[in-house]
């Protein structure tokens, strides 16, 4: 069935790459580009996004876990939502267009839909979801976690950023009470079905010049804190055979995480430090202890288990082997996730319509979509990264695929619409 589509409906990516643009510096600050979640940039972003709703009308709300709902009625409110969502919160002088792509493509439906005349039967919810990253206080997918009425515990109350500032005063900042999260739950009933446009985040679809990604699941995800103890000792007077050295042995533990991951991973398995911090961090001490993120994830939950007793029983040898002792605290899971058939489907009859080749994939990276496709029927729409890169200054995607991926967008919402 091919949908004609109203003249007068065309998405607007000149439009969409402008905001995104404006967004983008929202994040600039002291050299970089950073919008971390609950920060004043972070604030910036979510204010510009909503004075470009109140601009056609409409008043966004923000609910208990501070994630922000912009509402376009449809002919009958009493139908569920189509959501269109992603987040707003960025990496440490991250990119442009992840997550933000997914926001301003939602806003852009509806500033596509408004003069057209066109009323979908179904309200349309645009949200940008708090917290996506993790990448202030550890855990991600926060806001999309309590809108799918995930369990709250990985969002520790007292989990604290590099300066200090805990999660729940970050949180009263922007008005949202750690303890009332769990208001924002969106009943199953009430959502038809939720769509994200989101860059690729890896290089398939730029290397094969594909320009649609329908995405056919999403890789789970696991964060643990490692401490690593040994012996603060003097530098100077403190022999090589005599220490009992936390960097050394974490930095050793850290060198081996590859070699782990091919003897017990698949191709897709993967497991990063990101972060260390080294105690008590001064030149001339020998550290008594390290402290380091490791992530690991995988397209099967059991992967993610069995490369996790690889790495700790390494951790263990390491540890028996220089007198030093460990511990690995759990932080945060979520679950790999299967996109909702029908979704992916329409997604897929979309970028068929539209003349578009479009690629079936999984995705290493997670997404809101991750938590949301545990209460309700997801799909994703990938774009190419331009040479696979992202969470950099460097992420980059053309405005010709911007376009096409706000063209399928459209139609899938279009099509959806008519289905429930
Ligand atoms: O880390 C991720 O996979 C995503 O970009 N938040
Ligand atoms: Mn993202
Ligand atoms: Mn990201």
């Amino acid at each position: 069935m091919n949908m004609k589509m109203n003249t007068n409906m065309k998405m607007n990516g000149a439009r969409v790459v402008e905001r995104l643009e404006e967004l983008y510096l929202c994040g600039k600050r002291d050299g970089s580009h950073s919008r971390l979640a609950f920060s004043e940039e972070d604030r910036k972003g979510r204010e510009l996004f909503a004075s470009c709703f109140r601009a056609l009308g409409i008043e966004p709300l923000t609910d208990a876990a501070g994630n922000v709902v912009a509402r376009l009625p449809g002919e009958d409110d009493s139908l569920p939502a189509i959501l269109i969502g992603s987040h707003l919160d960025t990496v440490p002088d991250g990119g442009k267009y992840d997550g933000a792509l997914g926001c301003v493509a939602g806003l852009e439906v509806v500033e596509t839909l408004l003069p057209s005349g066109k009323r979908l039967r179904h309200p349309l919810d645009v949200v940008v979801f708090a917290d996506e990253e993790g990448a202030r206080f550890g855990s991600g997918m926060m806001g999309s976690g309590a809108f799918s009425g995930a369990p709250l515990g990985d969002f520790s109350p007292t989990a604290e950023d590099k300066t200090g500032v805990s999660r729940v005063d970050a949180l009263a900042a922007f008005g949202v009470k750690h303890e009332d999260m769990g208001k924002a739950a969106r009943e199953k009933a009430t959502v038809l079905c939720s769509l994200e446009l989101h860059i690729e985040q890896g290089g398939s679809l730029f290397r094969s010049g594909i320009p649609i990604g329908v995405v056919t699941a999403i890789a789970g995800v696991k964060r643990i804190e490692v401490t690593v103890k040994g012996e603060m000792n003097h530098a100077g007077s403190t022999l090589m055979a005599n220490r009992r050295d936390a960097l050394v042995a974490g930095a050793r533990f850290i060198a081996s995480v590859p070699e782990i991951l091919a003897a017990h991973g698949n191709a897709y398995s993967v497991a990063t430090v990101g972060t260390i911090a080294v105690r008590p961090n001064a030149v001339n001490v020998i550290p008594g202890s390290c402290v380091f993120s490791l992530e690991i994830r995988d397209r099967e939950g059991s992967m993610i288990e069995k490369i996790e007793s690889a790495l700790e029983r390494r951790l263990e040898e390491i540890a028996e082997d220089g007198g030093t002792a460990y511990d690995f605290k759990f932080v945060s899971e979520t679950r790999p996730a299967h996109m909702d058939d029908k979704v992916k489907d329409a997604i897929a009859r979309a970028s068929e319509e539209a003349g578009y080749p479009y690629a079936l994939m999984p995705s290493g990276a997670f997404h809101d979509s991750l938590m949301l496709a545990r209460s309700f029927p997801c799909g994703m729409i990938f774009i190419p990264s331009v040479n696979g890169v992202s969470h950099s200054p460097k992420e980059f995607s053309t405005e010709e695929d911007i376009q096409k991926g706000c063209d399928v967008l459209l139609r899938t919402v279009l099509t959806l619409d008519k289905s429930g």
